[in-house]
């Protein structure tokens, strides 16, 4: 599922390496969310074809993703390829990774992080890098309000403006896009709002029978998560999702006195230290009894 921040960083990465001659191809296992679309105007992201081998290559590129079981099934059809896989990342890793690959966590985006490397070896930025490099902050930064929002994430987006990018075009491409399905659904979701520990957890529960009521995409309630963090009492919020597949997805947020990360951790999922999630087996129930539990004990 490519957010705008993984999707940005492929175009701008790639627009960069065929200024340099080299030859390119992007490949992602989901398509494009149609928000996104405004970074990839020249349709140049393959689907990856499952029953087709990947594009012989010399160096692969994996972008806002840091391990090789992230990479989901695309990664038994890497191994295949034998060639060598640079991670480019900001979520949190072991130092072994940080070591061999392009990782930082501090750093908001891949859109910034790219820039610092284009800015280093002095590339031109051209407005299709600009706008894809744009999108992957303005969206990683929750619309600059995220933690790692820093006076250079502005700076670097001040000079992508400079290049052309429209900042109320990309809102309104990214953001105002809604169905009046899905917003019908994002009022029965937060008309359930649940909490507890004096209103320092919120969480919500949105089964199958729901997102089926409402045509919905997994795509779909993965922002929800974000208005939790709007209740003043509220220092971690999660969201329950059912897929197809009958795992539960937990989204986790906090608003940064609770670190969650080492939680999201040890139920085996990633992330950044007040941002994680993870895809869990077991009944709707059950997980969240059980998540919540140990939520519980971060928060007081
Ligand atoms: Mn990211």
């Amino acid at each position: 599922m490519p957010d705008g921040d993984g999707l940005g960083g492929e175009i701008a990465l790639a627009e960069h390496l065929k200024t340099l001659g080299k030859e390119v191809s992007i490949v992602n296992s989901d398509p494009t969310p149609e928000k996104f679309g405004l970074v990839d105007p020249d349709f140049e992201i393959h689907i990856w074809d499952p029953k087709k081998p990947l594009p012989q290559v010399d160096l692969v590129f994996a972008i806002d993703v840091n391990d090789r079981p992230r990479l989901g099934p695309l990664n038994k059809a890497l191994e295949l390829l034998k060639a060598k896989v640079v991670f480019i990342d900001h979520h949190i890793s072991d130092e072994t990774m940080k070591h061999e690959h392009v990782i930082d966590e501090d750093i908001s985006s891949m859109g910034e992080m790219l820039h610092r490397y284009f800015e280093v070896v002095d590339a031109e930025v051209t407005f299709k890098m600009a706008l894809a490099m744009y999108v992957s902050i303005f969206t990683d930064t929750n619309a600059f309000r995220h933690r790692k929002t820093t006076a250079l994430s502005h700076k670097i987006c001040a000079s992508l403006v400079e290049v052309g990018v429209d900042p109320n075009e990309v809102f309104r491409r990214v953001h105002q896009t809604r169905s009046i399905n899905q917003m019908h659904l994002l009022g029965e979701v937060l008309k359930n709002v649940k909490t507890r520990c004096q209103g320092k957890i919120a969480w919500v529960e949105i089964p199958q029978s729901l997102q089926q009521k409402y045509e919905a995409t997994a795509e779909d309630t993965q922002a929800f998560v974000d208005y939790l963090l709007i209740l003043k009492e509220v220092e971690v919020g999660l969201l329950f999702r059912e897929e197809e597949n009958g795992k539960i997805k937990i989204s986790f947020r906090s608003k940064g006195k609770v670190e969650i990360f080492p939680l999201v951790q040890k139920l085996g999922g990633g992330g950044h230290a007040f941002e994680a999630g993870v895809a869990c087996e077991g009944k709707m129930q059950d997980v969240v009894q059980t998540v919540l539990e140990a939520v519980e004990k971060l928060v007081s």
